[in-house]
C-alpha cells in the first residue's frame, strides 16, 4: 500500500515530493536563528564555569572583572538568592541551581556570569574572576553513587542517599515463573553510553526586558516556546513577571534533537540580567560549553533476560536498569514516565509475560538524560530488546530473521495489547522484515558468509525490527509538569483565498513550513504554496507543547487536518448560500464544491473564501478560520526493519558497513521527499552512537570528551550509503491515518550495526559488544579471542 496522492501538483498535497519551503533562506544565508537578532543596546553574557567536579566554592572575586572597561555586572548565586532564583524546578520536578551558592556539583557547571558590552570583553572578564574551590569526592560511577559509604550528593534536598526514584511496571511474579518454567534463558548486561546531540547551532538567548512596559521577550532556542513561557510565570512571578508580561520567540533553530527541550541556566540568567539592567543581554553557547555542559542522552545501565522455548518462542522478558542522571534529574519525560516510554521494550514481539524496573541516581555530571532523538528512551528499549533477540537466536543456534518471524505480533493481533501496557494501534512487521531481506537479498548474503567464513573472512549481517511509540498525548496519560499534552493549529483564510496557520510546535530542521501547507493544502485544496505556516511566537501561536518525540505530526499534524475540516464545513455552508442548493447538494473534491449532478455548477474554495469576507449569508458570522487542539486518542506505532551487512578488517578492527537497507512504516506520509531526508538522518545518527559517539569521564568527574578532537562526530566521509524503502500501514486512529518519523531511524539503527559485528565475530564466541564500536575495541576482541 502507498499513499493515495489526490490533488495534483499544482494544489501539493499529501504523498507530493514538494520541496522545502523555508529551504530559500536558508539557501541565501536568511534563516534568522537567535545569534542573527541584534537589538540597539544589546549587551553580552559570559559564563564561569566549574573546572571540578564537586567542590565547595570558598569564595567569587569579581573585583578585576569588574574594574575592566565595558564589564558591566558580575552575577552570582548569593546575587540571584536575593530574589530566590538561585533556583528552578527541572522538567522532571526536581530542582537545578541556576547558579551556586556554595558547591557545584559537575565540571563546567555555571559558576557566575558575566555581563558586558561586547562578547570578547565578557569573555575576557571570565577569565579574570578568582574563584577559590574546595575539591570534594566526586560521585562519578552510578554504582558506586548507590553504596552506602558514597557521599550523598543532594543534600540541599535532605536526601540521605543518592537514589532518585524507582520505576517499575509488568508483572513480577508471572515474569519470574516464567523464567522458572523456560527451556531457554539468555542475560545480557549492555551498557548504552551518554551521548551528545551536537546540533550545528548552539543553545543561546535573547532576554530583552521592557522596563516601560514590565515586558519580557525572550529568544531563545527552545523547541517548546509555550512550555517555557509557562514555567518562567511560574518561577518567576514573585519578581512581577506574570504570563500575559512574557513572549517566547523561537525562531529558526539550527538543529534541537532534544538537546533544546531542557530550560539551561544561563536562559535563566539572562533574564535576571535583563530584568535587573533593564537591557536586552545576549548569551550563546559556544561549542565547547554546549559538549561539556548541555544535555546528555542514554546513558543507561541494562540488565536483560529473555526467557524461551527450546523452539524460539520467546515466553518472557525481564530488564533492570540503572540510569545515570546527573546531578539533578532534568530529564523532559512526560511526569507520570519517569524513565520515558522504556516500558516499549518487548518490541515488535508477542511476549506474554515482561517485568521492567529502572532506578535512576545522582552523580557529578551534567543533568538530562533524554535527547538524541530519543522518543522518550525509546531508544534504549529498541536497543535492548533487539540485542537480545540476536543473544538468544545466537544461543539457540537459530537464524536471527527466522526468530524474529516466530515471534513478531501479528497483522491480526492489532490493536495489540502489550504486556508492559501499551496498546499498539497498527503494525506489519513480517512485511517490513520480508521487504528489507528481499532488498538485500538476504538468503544470498548468507550464502556468501558460509564460503567466506570458511576463508576465515569476518562478515555479519545484522538486523533491526523494531517499534517506535510517538505522538504523545492523549492527555489522560501524558502532561509535562501538569500542562497536558495536546497540540494545536490555528488557520484564518485570507479573502483571496490564502491561507496563514499558526502551530504549537516548533520546527528545528523537520520542514513543518511545508509539511503542515501541505496538509492543509490536502484538505482545502488551497495551493501548499499559499499557505503559510508559523510557529514559535508564544504571542501568536495557540498554546502547545512543542516539537520533540517525534509528536509534531501525530499531534499538530491532526490538529491541521481538524481545524482545515471546519474551515471546510464553514465553507460547505457558504458554498450552499452561492450556488443556491442545500449543503446535502454538494461534492468535495480538493479546492472546489460541486452540485451533485450538475459538475458544471461549482465554486472554488477561493471564491468561498472571498465570499465569507464580501458576501456571507445572512445570519453567518464573516470569516473563515478555526481552530483545533488535538488530543490524540492513542499514540503512534511506527516501526521498520533493518538490515545491516558488515565487514571487518582483522588486521585493523576497522568495521565497514558494506549496505544498509532500512524499511521504515510511518503510515501514510505528507511528503515523501521529507521522510526521507529525515531517515537519512536519523540513519546517520544511529550509526554515530553505535560507532563512534561517548561521553566519557575520568575518576575525578573531568570530561574526557570535552572536544570534538575526542568526540567523534561522522561526516560524510565515514556515513555509508542508506539504502530506504517503506512499507505503509496507516495509524487508525490519526485523520491523516499519519504516524511520526523523525525519530525511528536513530532508534532503530544502532542495533542492526551491532547485530551485525556480533554476527561477524560470533564464530569466535562473541554475544555482545557494547557501543560505541571502535576499531580499537574490535581489535582488541579479535586478539583476545584468538582470531588473529
Ligand atoms: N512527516 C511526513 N509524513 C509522516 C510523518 C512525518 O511527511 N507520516 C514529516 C513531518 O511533516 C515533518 C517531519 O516528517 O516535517 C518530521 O515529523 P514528525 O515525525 O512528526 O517529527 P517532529 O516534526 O515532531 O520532529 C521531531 C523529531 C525529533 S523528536 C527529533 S529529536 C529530531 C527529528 O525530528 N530533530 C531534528 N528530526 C530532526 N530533523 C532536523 N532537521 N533537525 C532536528 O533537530
Ligand atoms: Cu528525545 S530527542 Mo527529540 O524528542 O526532540
Amino acid at each position: 500500500m502507498e499513499t493515495e496522492v489526490r490533488t495534483p501538483p499544482t494544489i501539493c498535497g499529501m504523498g507530493h515530493r514538494m520541496k522545502r519551503k523555508e529551504d530559500a533562506r536558508f539557501l541565501f544565508g536568511k534563516g534568522r536563528y537567535v545569534d542573527d537578532i541584534k537589538l540597539p543596546g544589546m549587551l553580552y553574557m559570559d559564563i564561569v564555569r566549574s573546572p571540578f567536579a564537586h567542590a565547595r566554592i570558598k569564595s567569587i572575586n569579581a573585583e578585576r572583572a569588574l574594574a575592566m572597561d565595558g564589564v558591566v555586572a558580575v552575577i552570582t548565586g548569593k546575587d540571584l538568592e536575593k530574589y530566590n532564583l538561585h533556583w528552578m524546578p527541572t522538567l522532571m520536578g526536581d530542582t537545578q541551581m541556576v547558579l551556586p551558592t556554595d558547591r557545584v556539583m559537575y565540571q563546567a557547571q555555571e559558576v557566575a556570569a558575566v555581563i558586558a558590552t561586547d562578547r570578547y570583553i565578557a569573555a575576557d572578564a571570565v577569565e579574570a574572576i578568582e574563584v577559590e574551590y574546595e575539591p570534594l569526592e566526586p560521585v562519578v560511577d552510578p554504582f558506586r553513587a548507590l553504596e552506602p559509604d558514597a557521599p550523598v550528593l543532594r543534600t540541599d534536598k535532605g536526601k540521605t542517599d543518592n537514589h532518585i526514584w524507582h520505576w517499575e511496571v509488568g508483572d513480577r511474579e508471572a515474569t519470574e515463573r516464567a523464567f522458572q518454567e523456560a527451556d531457554v534463558v539468555v542475560k545480557q548486561q549492555i551498557y548504552i553510553p551518554r551521548i551528545h546531540v551536537a546540533s550545528i547551532e548552539t543553545c543561546g538567548c535573547i532576554a530583552d526586558y521592557n522596563p516601560a512596559e514590565g515586558k519580557l521577550t525572550v529568544y531563545m532556542t527552545t523547541q517548546a516556546p509555550h512550555v517555557v513561557r509557562t514555567a518562567l510565570a511560574l518561577v518567576a512571578g514573585h519578581v512581577g513577571l506574570s504570563e500575559e508580561k512574557i513572549r517566547v520567540i523561537s525562531p529558526d533553530i539550527g538543529g534541537g534533537f532534544g538537546g533544546k527541550v531542557p530550560t539551561y541556566p544561563g536562559y535563566v540568567i539572562a533574564i535576571a540580567a535583563s530584568v535587573l539592567l533593564g537591557k536586552p543581554v545576549k548569551w550563546i553557547e559556544d561549542r565547547s560549553e554546549n559538549l561539556q555542559a548541555d544535555s546528555f542522552a542514554r546513558d543507561y545501565h541494562i540488565t536483560a533476560e529473555l526467557a524461551a522455548t527450546k523452539d524460539g518462542k520467546i515466553t518472557a522478558l525481564r530488564i533492570k536498569t540503572l540510569a545515570d542522571h546527573g546531578y539533578t534529574d532534568a530529564a523532559a519525560n512526560p511526569s507520570k514516565f519517569p524513565a520515558g516510554l522504556f516500558s516499549i521494550c518487548t518490541g515488535s514481539y508477542d511476549i506474554k509475560h515482561a517485568f521492567v524496573e529502572v532506578d535512576a541516581v545522582y552523580t557529578n555530571k551534567p543533568p538530562g538524560g533524554v535527547a538524541y532523538r530519543c522518543s522518550f528512551r525509546v531508544t534504549e528499549a529498541v536497543h535492548a530488546i533487539e540485542r537480545m533477540v540476536d543473544v538468544l537466536a545466537q544461543k539457540l543456534g537459530m537464524d536471527p530473521a527466522e526468530l524474529r518471524f516466530r515471534n513478531f505480533v501479528q497483522p491480526d493481533q492489532f490493536p495489540y495489547k502489550s504486556a508492559l501496557g501499551w496498546e499498539y494501534d497498527s503494525g506489519n512487521y513480517p512485511a517490513a522484515l520480508r521487504k528489507a531481506m528481499d532488498l538485500i537479498g538476504y538468503e544470498e548474503l548468507r550464502r556468501e558468509q558460509a564460503e567466506r567464513r570458511a576463508r576465515g573472512e569476518l562478515i555479519g549481517i545484522g538486523i533491526s525490527s523494531f517499534t517506535e511509540i510517538v505522538g504523545a498525548g492523549p492527555s489522560r496519560h501524558f502532561d509535562i509538569l501538569g500542562i497536558k499534552m495536546f497540540d494545536s493549529c490555528e488557520l484564518r483564510i485570507h479573502p483571496t483565498g490564502k491561507a496563514i496557520a499558526r502551530f504549537g510546535t516548533k520546527s528545528q530542521g523537520q520542514g513543518h513550513e511545508t509539511t503542515y501547507a501541505q496538509i492543509i493544502a490536502e484538505e482545502l485544496g488551497i495551493p501548499a504554496a499559499h499557505v503559510q505556516v508559523e510557529e514559535g511566537d508564544t504571542d501568536t501561536a495557540p498554546y502547545g507543547l512543542g516539537t520533540y518525540a517525534s509528536r509534531s505530526t501525530p499531534t499538530a499534524g491532526a490538529a491541521a487536518a481538524m481545524a482545515a475540516r471546519k474551515v471546510r464545513e464553514k465553507a460547505r455552508k457558504i458554498a450552499a448560500y452561492l450556488l443556491e442548493v442545500s449543503e446535502e447538494d454538494l461534492e468535495w473534491e480538493p479546492g472546489v464544491f460541486r452540485v451533485k449532478g450538475a459538475p458544471d455548477k461549482s465554486v472554488t474554495i477561493q471564491e468561498i473564501a472571498f465570499a465569507a469576507y464580501t458576501n456571507h449569508p445572512p445570519g453567518m458570522e464573516a470569516g473563515l478560520e478555526a481552530v483545533h487542539y488535538y488530543d490524540p486518542p492513542n499514540l503512534t506505532f511506527p516501526f521498520g526493519s533493518y538490515i545491516c551487512v558488515v565487514d571487518i578488517d582483522k588486521g585493523t578492527g576497522q568495521v565497514k558497513i558494506r549496505r544498509f537497507v532500512a524499511v521504515d512504516d510511518c503510515g501514510h506520509v505528507i511528503n515523501p521527499m521529507i521522510v526521507e531526508g529525515q531517515i537519512h538522518g536519523g540513519l546517520t545518527m544511529g550509526f554515530a552512537p553505535a560507532m563512534m559517539e561517548e561521553l566519557v569521564y575520568d575518576e575525578e568527574g573531568n570530561i574526557l570528551t570535552g572536544s570534538f578532537m575526542d568526540y567523534l562526530l561522522p561526516t560524510a566521509v565515514e556515513t555509508p550509503r542508506w539504502e530506504t524503502a517503506r512499507t505503509v500501514t496507516p495509524s487508525p486512529h490519526h485523520p491523516l491515518g499519519a504516524k511520526g518519523v523523525g525519530e525511528s531511524a536513530t532508534v532503530g539503527a544502532p542495533a542492526a550495526i551491532v547485530n551485525a559485528v556480533v554476527d561477524a565475530l560470533s564464530p569466535y564466541g562473541v554475544t555482545h559488544i557494547d557501543i560505541p564500536i571502535t576499531p580499537y575495541k574490535v581489535w582488541k576482541i579479535l586478539h583476545e579471542k584468538g582470531v588473529v
